[in-house]
This record gives C-alpha cells, structure tokens and sequence, in this order.
C-alpha cells in the first residue's frame, strides 16, 4: 500500500514537472517589472515656424530596425492619416532617434527628415509597428499623442500646458508608449512641458527603466530550470521503488 502510494505521488509530482518544463510560468514577483517596454516618443517638438521633431527612445534590449515602423500625423481630428513618415535605419539600445521637418532648425542633425506635412498642436500623432503595409488591421499601434479622430480646438491640455507652441518631454517614470488612440488624451500625465522652441533635450532620454531584451527562450529557460531538477529527481526515485519491488 506504502509503495503504491509513493508511486502515485511520485507520478504525479512527474507530470507537474514535465509540465513545468512546458507551460510558461508566471513568476510570484514579476521579474520585468522595472524593464522599459520597448520602443516610445520620448520628445515631441512644436515649435515655431518649421521646427517641428520628435524622438523615439528604443526601451529595448537590443538595436531596432526601424524599417518596420511608421509615424503618422492625423490633422485637425481626421481619423485619417494626411501624412504617413516610414522610418529608415536602425536605433541602438536605449539610444534615441530624431525626426524632423526638413527645414527645421534644431540645433542638431535629426536622424531622418521628411518634407510632408507637419503639426501644429491639435493633430494626434501615432508611433506604429508595420507587419504588413497591404493589412493595416494586423499592424500595431506603439504610441499616440493625442486622441486620433478627435479635434481638441486648438491643442490637448490647458492654456499654460499644452501640445502647441511647446517642446514635450516624456516624464522619466514612463516606461511604455500609450497605445490606446481612442482614448482622451491628458499630456501631463505623462510629459513635461518646456518653452516653445527648446531644442536642448533632442538626442537623448532618460527613463526609469532599464532597455531589456525578452524572448521566448529567456523566459523558457527561468521557468525550466527548477522543474528540471524535480523532475529528474522524481524520476530518479520512481526507478529506485520499481528496482526494490523485482527484487
Ligand atoms: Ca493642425
Ligand atoms: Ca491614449
Ligand atoms: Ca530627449
């Protein structure tokens, strides 16, 4: 009876393990917690005439190659896009990079320039990871500032703080872009707001969070690691019970 009993529990404790070894785990303190998730605008410039930037901070572990994603300017509340900018090269692990007008005069040189048209404080602006440039329903929104398809009057915000007429720095403790579009759109929870024309926080950003690279395999391997050793230990006493019954 004692030894039916152990094999029971033994096999049990197996096929737990096994299935350690398979199914994802969901740790008891979430190990990511303080990881950056992935890429987001971290400055957004309106200023006058034809200075207008953003920045994009690249939260993740690795360089990204950017010729996946796209910008796209929605003007005075259209929900559709008047000026679409496909991004080109590539942006280091927790480096930035910086889109402008072409004529804009920053004070430093953008990592790429478009001649299209640009903002001028009540148009959202979408960050947008590009799968399939024919299917945009399978494509994902990474960012918005603003409310897409919505008119604000003449910016988000209030008169002192708002999306015209200022440079918007993304706050340190934002650690992911906002993905929702639809949604109303407050800019100070999430960004500071500096003069018109401030061009001395483009090519940079700091944010609470450390660039961490999360793949399959690295969750895979914590997860496996502890139940491999049960496992093979079960095993191990399962055979030992099977060998002294035969004797
Ligand atoms: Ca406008
Ligand atoms: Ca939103
Ligand atoms: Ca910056």
């Amino acid at each position: 009876m004692f030894r039916k009993l152990c094999i029971i529990l033994i096999s049990v404790v197996c096929i737990c393990a096994m299935l350690g070894t398979v199914l994802p785990q969901i740790p008891a303190t979430p190990v990511y917690a303080q990881n950056c998730g992935g890429l987001f605008f971290s400055e957004y410039v309106e200023g006058s005439s034809n200075n207008k930037a953003l920045e994009i901070f690249n939260g993740y572990g690795v360089a990204v190659d950017l010729s996946h994603y796209e910008i796209r300017f929605y003007f005075n509340g259209s929900s559709t896009a008047g000026n679409t900018i496909s991004l080109s090269g590539s942006v280091a692990s927790g480096d930035v990079f910086v889109v402008a007008d072409n004529d804009a005069v920053l004070g430093m040189t953008p990592d790429q320039t478009d001649t299209g048209s640009w903002f001028n404080g009540d148009d959202a602006v979408e960050l947008v990871q590009v799968l399939d440039k024919n299917n945009n329903s399978v494509n994902w929104t990474i960012d918005v500032i603003g409310q897409i398809g919505t008119d604000p009057g003449s910016y988000w915000g209030t008169a002192s703080d708002n999306t015209a007429n200022h440079t918007l720095r993304r706050k340190a403790s934002v650690t992911t872009g906002d993905n929702d579009g639809s949604d109303a759109f407050d800019p100070a929870l999430e960004w500071d707001f500096f003069a018109q024309d401030t061009f001395d926080g483009l090519g940079s950003h700091t944010a609470s969070c450390t660039p961490t690279a999360i793949t399959l395999s690295s969750l895979t391997a914590h997860a496996a690691a502890p139940w491999a050793g049960i496992a093979l230990a079960g095993l191990f006493l399962g055979a030992l019970i099977l060998v002294r019954r035969k004797r």
